[in-house]
């Protein structure tokens, strides 16, 4: 491995600079991804070994990073359980026939033979791993049951997800139910990756914010806990090293402590929590990643830089890793990425020396 500093920064061993990776990072703010997506269909890209291969590497050949992530998407575990979703162009992702009633977790496919429905992302990630030639370490991901729920019900993307949610309040047991199908194909799922060749598993639970403290204590975080656990056990019974995982919640702040318990090593955050009370309430056994509000890559760049070294300030060049708080933006400046990745490098190496 020529550069392990994310896995070193996830397990709390000391780095000599911040590692840096950003969520989104292979999308269509790269003229070359556009490129490959003028070609080919978006679930094409994923489903295709070689396609999903290119576009992990894209952004690792024009910048610095220190992290890929497979190119995939979280609703391929709703496919994988038997639901048709389409990428509409300039709409996002729709599902033609979401979960209406309880009656309808009768139509999904139980138990998921994951090798057999998500094989190509397992094969996605091999091929990659041979690519990169230990040039930076490998992610793979999920979505948490509880936002990949909200996608199957609601069909597709919704500001207030008031179907899903509805469900939690109507019908808690069944909400339960599919909860956990969905919780045991994460799993094998990401102990298939990590088999793969996956050397960190992050966890997105992006639709978190919208439950509030009471729906998310009940619905999301005992799967996200069954999660880790249930990855770490299944890996150990095989005699396999685990990997670092991460966890991120979206607008959780209100889940904080709790996620910081959750069996995780790494707790993402978005740009909404300031960094040292982040810290207070996180305790010094996690490592942090974020925070950086995406929108920054819109401002000039001596204000990029600023704010930068602002946040590096707040978090400290240990048991951290740098990211935005959000996934990257499609009218974003690459140039913009560069002058991030290299601001965040070189001001971290500046604190390190400087101690
Ligand atoms: O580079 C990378 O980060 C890897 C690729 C990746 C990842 C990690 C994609 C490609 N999607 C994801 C995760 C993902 N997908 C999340 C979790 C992260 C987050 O909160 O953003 C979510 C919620 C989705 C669902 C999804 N897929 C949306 C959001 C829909 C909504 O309104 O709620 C959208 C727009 C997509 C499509 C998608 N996924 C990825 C890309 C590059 C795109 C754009 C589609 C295209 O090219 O046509």
């Amino acid at each position: 491995m020529k550069n392990d500093l994310a896995l070193r920064a996830a397990r709390g061993e000391k780095t000599e600079r911040v590692p840096v990776w950003v969520m989104r990072q292979a999308g269509r703010y790269l003229p070359e991804f556009r490129e490959t997506r003028a070609e080919h269909d978006f679930f094409t890209i994923c489903r295709t070994p070689v396609l999903a291969c290119k576009v992990t590497l894209q952004p690792i050949e024009r910048f610095d990073l220190d992290a890929a992530i497979i190119f995939s998407d979280i609703l391929v575990v709703p496919q994988a359980m038997g639901m048709v979703v389409e990428m509409l162009p300039g709409k996002g992702p729709h599902f033609p026939e979401p979960l209406n009633t309880p009656d309808d977790i009768g139509r999904l496919n139980k138990p998921v033979n994951v090798s057999q429905e998500l094989g190509y992302v397992f094969d996605a990630i091999t091929l990659t791993r041979h690519r990169l030639e230990g040039r930076v370490p490998l992610i793979g991901f999920t979505g948490a049951p509880w936002t990949l729920m909200s996608y199957m019900i609601e069909g597709g993307g919704s500001t207030t997800m008031s179907k899903a949610k509805s469900w939690l309040y109507r019908y808690p047991a069944e909400s339960h139910k599919l909860l956990q199908l969905i919780t045991d194909v994460c799993i094998d799922y990401l102990v298939g990756q990590m088999q793969a060749g996956a050397q960190m598993l992050q966890v997105f639970e992006s639709h978190a914010g919208i439950l509030g403290p009471g729906l998310f204590a009940k619905f999301s975080l005992p799967y996200i806990r069954q999660i880790s656990r249930g990855v770490k056990e299944k890996l150990s019974s095989r005699k396999l090293d685990t990997v670092p995982m991460i966890i991120f919640a979206k607008d959780a702040h209100f889940g904080l402590e709790d996620l910081s318990q959750s069996g995780y090593e790494v707790v993402g955050l978005d740009w909404t929590l300031r960094p040292q009370h982040a810290r207070a309430r996180t305790g010094a056994n996690v490592t942090l990643q974020g925070n950086l509000d995406p929108c920054a890559l819109y401002a000039p760049e001596v204000e990029l830089v600023a704010l930068v070294k602002a946040m590096l300030e707040k978090f400290g060049t240990q048991r951290y890793i740098a990211n935005l708080g959000h996934g990257i933006y499609p009218d974003m400046d690459p140039e913009r990425v560069k002058t991030l990745i290299d601001a965040i490098h070189s001001h971290s190496e500046y604190m390190n020396s400087a101690k």
